[in-house]
């Protein structure tokens, strides 16, 4: 039948055609949620609240953009290739996928609307809790180890490297996080308190430089399976039966690249998240989220490490992969907050700040020394030191 752009009218059948709805029982209530840059989401819900499902289609072109910025719908293959690797090895930390229908690049997944997006539960001045960074250091740690030269042997870790190709999600990285905030392009703009600021960092050479080795790691350094866009919002946070739950969603940008990618556009968030609380004058566990994720992440990496499949690379090898790590990772965290505030998809952290200058420019010096100086930073308390003298 060929691929076909669903509409809130057309779930019910769809999901029937599917298997995934008894045909005798009562048509599902349809609504659409979409609210990512990227894709239309849909929501199926018995009418008597018994069951409901979630439908996420890509389409060919960016949602927020529309048909003028094209893009090839087949990121849904990527997106339905993680889930699958991360439910080998952490099941626990990503919603259940029911089914992937690879013709209309649409997956069938479980509803997490009773869970909340993480990015709106700190906006709306909530914490981030004792578990939620910890299970994404662990997600991170799981994911990277299981999809890595440690966790996998060596012909299978080529083919997963050639079936996780994907050069036009690369690319939109490559372009709006790794180059576009440094040069002239109509896809920056940036509050015009920042005027000064941006112009400088169009015209550093240090900083350019910089994000063109993070760039170019991006590109060659085929470490693990990454989620690709690990913000604050590709994470659903909540309880159920009384137990916290973290949830990681949204793996469309999903590659075989540098761990430290993944953890740093976490701790960028969280740094965001920071930088709009202290704006408000706000408490919180904002400053905490960047060591509790580093920390859980090493000791996992760590817990894993006896059972590497290729014991050539010993212990020693293993502080010196972790430090390279950590120090990627606050290169990435520095280049994903710059381009949240100079680039394209800026976050809402800041621009639903009442004045969203002061805040923004400490964030965009931060990020600029965490691009910089990364390799001199030692560990969080570095990153501490670093945020306090900005001031
Ligand atoms: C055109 S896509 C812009 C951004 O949205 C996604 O969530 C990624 O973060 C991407 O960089
Ligand atoms: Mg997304």
């Amino acid at each position: 039948m060929g691929y076909r752009i669903l509409e809130t009218e057309d779930v019910a059948d769809y999901l029937r055609e599917r298997g995934h709805w008894d045909p005798d029982a009562a048509d599902p209530q349809v609504r659409e949620v979409s609210d990512g840059n990227m894709n239309r989401v849909f929501l199926a819900s018995a009418a008597d609240g018994t069951h409901s499902l979630a439908v996420k289609q890509a389409l060919p072109w960016v949602r927020v953009a529309g048909p003028s910025w094209p893009m090839s719908p087949e990121r849904a293959d990527a997106e339905a290739r993680a889930y699958e690797q991360v439910a080998k090895v952490a099941p626990d930390k990503i919603p259940a996928i029911h089914g992937y229908d690879a013709e209309n690049y649409a997956l069938v997944m479980e509803d997490m609307s009773d869970l909340e997006v993480l990015r709106t539960v700190l906006n709306e001045g909530g914490r981030y809790g004792p578990d939620t960074s910890r299970r994404i250091g662990e997600f991170v740690a799981q994911l990277s180890f299981a999809t890595s030269d440690f966790g996998m042997p060596s012909a299978a870790r080529k083919a997963l490297i050639a079936a996780s190709v994907s050069p036009e999600l690369c690319k939109i990285t490559e372009d709006v996080v790794l180059c576009e905030p440094y040069v002239e392009h109509e896809h920056n703009h940036w509050h015009p308190g920042l005027d000064h600021l941006a112009a400088c960092f169009r015209s550093d050479p240090r900083l350019r430089t910089e994000v063109a080795e993070l760039r170019h790691t991006f590109m060659t350094s085929a470490q693990a399976l990454l989620h690709g866009d690990l913000h604050t919002g590709s994470v659903m946070v909540g309880t159920r039966e009384g137990a916290p739950v973290v949830r990681v969603f949204d793996p469309e940008f999903s590659f075989v690249g540098p761990i430290g990618f993944d953890l740093g556009l976490y701790w960028a968030n969280t740094l965001v998240s920071e930088a709009r609380a202290t704006a408000l004058g706000a408490g919180g566990d904002h400053g905490d989220q960047l060591r509790l994720s580093w920390d859980a992440f090493r000791a996992e990496f760590r817990r894993l490490w006896p059972a590497r499949v290729d014991t050539f690379f010993d212990d020693a090898f293993l502080d010196r992969f972790l430090d390279r790590v950590w120090t990627e990772s606050l290169g990435y965290a520095g280049v994903e907050i710059i381009r949240r505030i100079i680039g394209f998809a800026h976050l809402t952290d800041l621009t639903t700040l009442p004045d969203p200058v002061p805040a923004s420019r400490r964030a965009l010096l931060l990020g600029r020394e965490l691009v910089i100086r990364r390799a001199e930073f030692t560990g969080p308390e570095d990153v501490r030191t670093a945020i306090a003298t900005i001031g």
